[in-house]
């Protein structure tokens, strides 16, 4: 394992920590959920007293993570008892993202609270200052992913999977698993050999299989076919593929957080695709932008100048602020920025 990752100074944070909260990104993904959970239970294993909290609502295929004994607080539906957790802990762990704004509403508590911040993060560049300890590298899979490597350097593991909760083993598994896509993306060899020693653990990937990716409705199923049938436009001169999803068509496809996961990687299946973007209209009226690219193809750059976010060459998401009847116009005039012709 050629990983650069130093823990000797998170050794020492988690040796004074004895109340911590646990927290990850707002639209809460398989990393942020996995990476969450799987760190809630190593530092409960530990005898910390430990909160674990999310911004907003996680996708349904995902509660199954969540551990009875220490229940995920919603900030949305709880704000009063994740803020109380926050200002009472001295140690918070920041999972998957790579600055406190990614956590929208709980910025502000999470910024006001004197606990001893960690972030952990496999994102392109971090927010420093207000963390202790800031543990970040892009070579590897997923938040998950580096957290199994820090954890397996951590005394009180010393290597051995075996040492970590069963719970925690099968979350760090589901980060690493959702966010590659099923071994599909960002995969290093690093990833495999996480995954071969968590599967050696003892870790049941094709029930997790199941549980992750074949449960999804039938309302989920028809939004997919109407987006791809009815809303997919190609862009041919930019190798584009486009798709803009309103807050009444999401209605009408009884839309559940989680629904359209993956649905931006789809209209890649094309030849002549090498730019997909998903376009989604929220509750709150700002525009939710997914991007993906095929290998040569840079949508990281594309999100950070048009659409005000980032995150990796191949996959990078934002926001907009706009209507979501002018965003198919934006997209077009942002290519033809970016892209130049
Ligand atoms: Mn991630």
């Amino acid at each position: 394992m050629g990983l650069d990752i130093r823990v000797s100074k998170l050794e020492g944070i988690l040796a004074a920590a004895k109340k911590a909260v646990v927290v990850s990104h707002h639209s809460p993904d398989g990393d942020a959920v996995g990476s969450t959970v799987a760190c809630g239970l190593y530092l409960a294993q530990r005898g910390v007293a430990v909160t674990l909290v999310l911004p907003g609502a996680m996708p349904d295929n995902l509660n199954f993570l969540s551990p009875a004994e220490h229940p995920i607080l919603i900030h949305e539906n709880t704000p009063e008892a994740v803020e109380a957790a926050i200002a009472a802990a001295d140690t918070i762990i920041c999972l998957d993202f790579s600055g406190l704004s990614r956590t929208e509403y709980l910025e502000q508590p999470l910024r006001e609270s004197r606990a001893v911040k960690v972030l952990i993060d496999h994102h392109a560049s971090q927010e420093t200052e207000p963390f202790a300890e800031v543990i970040a590298t892009r070579e590897v899979s997923s938040a998950s992913e580096l957290l199994f490597w820090i954890l397996m350097r951590m005394s009180d593991v010393a290597g051995d999977a075996k040492r970590l909760p069963i719970r925690c083993l099968e979350a760090l598994y589901t980060g690493m698993m959702t966010d590659t896509n099923n071994f599909a993306n960002s995969v290093f060899p690093s990833t495999f050999e996480m995954a071969s020693a968590l599967i050696a653990a003892g870790v049941d990937k094709a029930r997790l299989y199941q549980q992750i990716f074949n449960v999804f409705s039938e309302s989920r199923m028809r939004l997919m076919g109407y987006l791809l049938k009815d809303k997919m436009t190609l862009v041919p001169e930019y190798g584009a593929a486009f798709m803009v999803l309103s807050e009444a068509e999401k209605q009408s496809y009884d839309y559940r957080p989680g629904d359209s996961e993956g649905f931006v990687n789809l209209p890649l299946s094309i030849a002549s695709v090498r730019i997909s973007a998903l376009f989604t209209e929220t509750p709150e009226g700002y525009i939710r932008v997914s991007l993906r690219s095929k290998i040569g193809t840079d949508v990281n750059s594309l999100a950070r100048d048009y659409f005000n976010g980032g995150g990796h060459v191949n996959a990078a998401g934002g926001r907009l602020h706009i209507p979501v009847d002018a965003v198919a116009a934006y997209f077009l005039d942002s290519l033809k920025k970016h892209f130049g012709r």
